[in-house]
C-alpha cells in the first residue's frame, strides 16, 4: 500500500540518516578538543544565529520594500543595498555579544570594532566578514551571500586592524552561507569542509554534507567575460584555449554563488586584474582568504596570479586581489597560460 509522502524526518530515519544540527556538529567537534572552552562554539554559533536571522529577512524582503539601495555608499565606495546594512547590523549585534570575540572587521565599516579590549577567556577572536556577498543580485532574486573568516587575537598588537591583518593560512576556522535556492552553510575548521542545510520549518542548519571534495576537474570557468578585453594576455589565452577545449561558461555575478557551484561541480571561478581594477576586484581578507581555504580543505587550489592566496601576507584591510579559485587540474589549467 503506498503510505504517502514521507517528511523530513521520517525520510531521514528511513535513510538512516542521523539529522544532525550544526549546533550539535560544532560541539561534537568541540568535545575533541579536551582543552576547549567552548568560546570558539559560541562564536559559530552567533554565526548560524545571524545566518538565520539575514535569510529570513531576504526571503521577505521585497514584500516589506527594503530591497534597492540607500544614497550611502560604503568604504568602497559602492552603493549600498538597504540589505547590505541590516546584514551587517546583524552580524555586529549577535557577534558583540559573544565572549571571546576580541575584534570584527566588515566590509562595511572602514574601521575593525574593538569589542572586548580584553576579551574574556584566554583564546579572543577576530572574526571579518562580507556580510552581504553580491547584494546587487538582490533585487532580481539570484544568490547572495555572507562569507566570514576567524583568527586568532594577536594580543601583542596595540592597533586593532593589526591583529586583523594575518595572512590566510593562519585562520582557524571559514566559511560562507549562500542565500539561494535555499540557504546553505559550509564551514571548515582546518579539518575538512561540512555543509549544512537550513530547514526553516524547524528552523536548524541540517547537517548534509560531510568532508566535501572539490572534483579534481570540472570543464566549466567562471569569469565576467565583459571585461575580457583588459584582462592580462595569459587570462586571454586561456579562454581562448578553453572555449577550444569545449569548456562551459557559468557566471552568477556574486563569489559565494560561484564558489558553492565550483565547490561542488568542479570547475575554476577567476578575477583577473582589468583597468577598473588593477589589483584585482575581490578582497583578500574577507573573501579571498576564506573561500581559498575551504576550497584547498576540499582538496582544490587558490591562486592569486601565481602566488598561493593563503601565502599572501596582507597590507591593509580592504585591500584587493585577483582570484583563480578551484579544481586543482583546472586550476593548473588558468596559471600555465599565465
Ligand atoms: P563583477 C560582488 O559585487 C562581488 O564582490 C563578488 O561577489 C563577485 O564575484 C564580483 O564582485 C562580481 O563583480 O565586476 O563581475 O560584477
Amino acid at each position: 500500500m503506498n503510505q504517502g509522502p514521507l517528511d523530513l524526518e521520517q525520510l531521514a530515519h528511513t535513510r538512516g540518516d542521523n539529522l544532525t544540527t550544526i549546533q550539535s556538529h560544532i560541539l561534537a567537534e568541540e568535545r575533541k578538543h579536551p582543552g576547549a572552552s567552548g568560546t570558539f562554539s559560541w562564536i559559530l554559533s552567533a554565526l548560524t544565529l545571524s545566518a538565520k536571522v539575514i535569510s529570513a529577512k531576504i526571503r521577505r524582503a521585497r514584500i516589506y520594500d527594503v530591497l534597492g539601495a540607500l544614497d550611502s555608499e560604503n568604504v568602497q565606495g559602492e552603493t549600498q543595498q538597504k540589505l547590505d546594512v541590516i546584514a551587517n547590523e546583524t552580524l555586529l549585534r549577535c557577534l558583540g555579544s559573544r565572549a571571546g570575540v576580541a575584534v570584527v572587521a566588515s566590509e562595511e565599516n572602514e574601521e575593525p570594532l574593538i569589542i572586548q579590549r580584553n576579551a574574556e577567556g584566554d583564546r579572543p577572536y577576530v572574526v571579518l566578514f562580507d556580510p552581504l556577498d553580491g547584494s546587487s543580485n538582490l533585487d532580481v532574486c539570484g544568490g547572495v551571500g555572507t562569507i566570514f573568516s576567524i583568527l586568532r587575537h594577536d594580543r601583542r598588537t596595540t592597533k586593532a586592524e593589526d591583529s586583523c591583518l594575518q595572512p590566510g593560512k593562519s585562520q582557524i576556522a571559514a566559511g560562507y552561507i549562500l542565500y539561494g535556492s535555499s540557504t546553505v552553510f559550509v564551514l571548515t575548521t582546518g579539518n575538512g569542509v561540512n555543509m549544512f542545510v537550513l530547514d526553516p520549518s524547524i528552523g536548524a542548519f541540517l547537517l548534509v554534507g560531510e568532508n566535501l571534495m572539490i572534483p579534481r576537474k570540472g570543464k566549466t570557468y567562471s569569469v565576467n567575460e565583459g571585461n575580457r578585453a583588459t584582462f592580462p594576455d595569459g587570462y586571454q589565452r586561456y579562454l581562448d584555449w578553453a572555449q577550444a577545449n569545449d569548456y562551459s561558461s557559468r557566471y552568477a555575478g556574486a563569489m559565494v554563488a560561484d564558489i558553492h557551484r565550483t565547490l561542488l561541480k568542479g570547475g575554476v571561478f577567476f578575477y583577473p586584474p582589468t583597468k577598473k581594477a588593477p589589483e584585482g576586484k575581490l578582497r583578500l581578507m574577507y573573501e579571498a582568504n576564506p573561500m581559498a581555504l575551504i576550497v584547498e580543505q576540499a582538496g582544490g587550489k587558490a591562486f592569486a596570479g601565481k602566488d598561493r592566496i593563503l601565502d599572501i601576507a596582507p597590507k591593509t584591510l580592504h585591500q584587493r586581489t585577483s582570484v583563480v579559485i578551484g579544481s586543482a587540474d583546472e586550476v593548473d589549467h588558468v596559471l600555465r597560460h599565465l
